[in-house]
């Protein structure tokens, strides 16, 4: 049965997006016009009540969150090793995927939408401005992961095999141009995002979402 992901171009849903090309899934990508405020539409909220991307429909089964979907998808698709099955390396994998979704994309979050988090234009550019430093800073920690990942001699943030690390590295790295932050500065990890982008599958949805890699101008 084919699958339905909604996505929004240079979204997280970027990362299940990856995913579905590498597997060549048969999958009808729906495009939710979030600047337009699609996603909080009655229709919208029909399919997923929190009014966000990535939904990821599979047969009966309408599934959500980053984390949730990657599992999904790594277990109907094992000969893609998208996660270790060594249960110490999938383990860490986790954690790292985890602190993406629960702590990086957030404080993105807070540079993106400061209208979500504080009242007045005062309060915003705070919130703006203290968040965009935190950012920064987490950037630097998936940097020393790509340093270690090719300290290892090893191809991937997961292993030898491309995964969804991989796909929100690079989203999280794209993201810094809105933030102010030159992706490369952060030398290694934008040689690896540069290197995950040019794989034939992640170059297929990056064409499908219409992205430029490097966001940031400089001020
Ligand atoms: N924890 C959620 C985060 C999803 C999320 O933040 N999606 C954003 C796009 S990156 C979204 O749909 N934003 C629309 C909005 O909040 O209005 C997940 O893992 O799916």
């Amino acid at each position: 049965m084919s699958m339905k992901l909604y996505y929004a171009p240079g979204a997280c849903s970027f990362v299940p997006h990856t995913m579905l090309e590498a597997a060549e899934a048969p999958f009808e990508p729906v495009w939710v016009k979030i600047h337009k405020k699609e996603n909080e539409s009655a229709e919208y909220r029909a399919i997923n009540p929190r009014a966000q991307v990535p939904v990821l429909v599979d047969g009966s089964e309408t599934i959500t969150q980053i984390l949730a979907i990657v599992l999904w998808l790594d277990a109907k698709f094992p000969r893609m090793g998208f996660l270790p099955s060594q249960p110490v390396a999938r383990t860490r994998v986790l954690e790292t995927l985890a602190w993406m979704n629960n702590t990086v994309h957030p404080t993105f979050t807070h540079v993106f939408m400061p209208h979500k988090f504080a009242g007045t234009p005062e309060a915003q550019a705070e919130v703006k401005a203290f968040n965009a430093r935190l950012y920064r800073g987490m950037l630097g920690e998936i940097e020393a992961m790509a340093a270690r990942t090719v300290g290892a001699s090893q191809a991937f943030l997961g292993g030898e095999r491309f995964g969804p690390m991989d796909a929100y590295a690079l989203t999280l790295l794209r993201w810094g141009g809105f933030a102010g932050i030159d992706p490369t500065g952060f030398a290694t990890l934008w040689a690896h995002v540069q290197k995950v982008a040019a794989l034939p599958p992640v170059a297929r949805a990056i064409e499908r979402e219409r992205l430029q890699l490097n966001l940031y101008q400089a001020s």
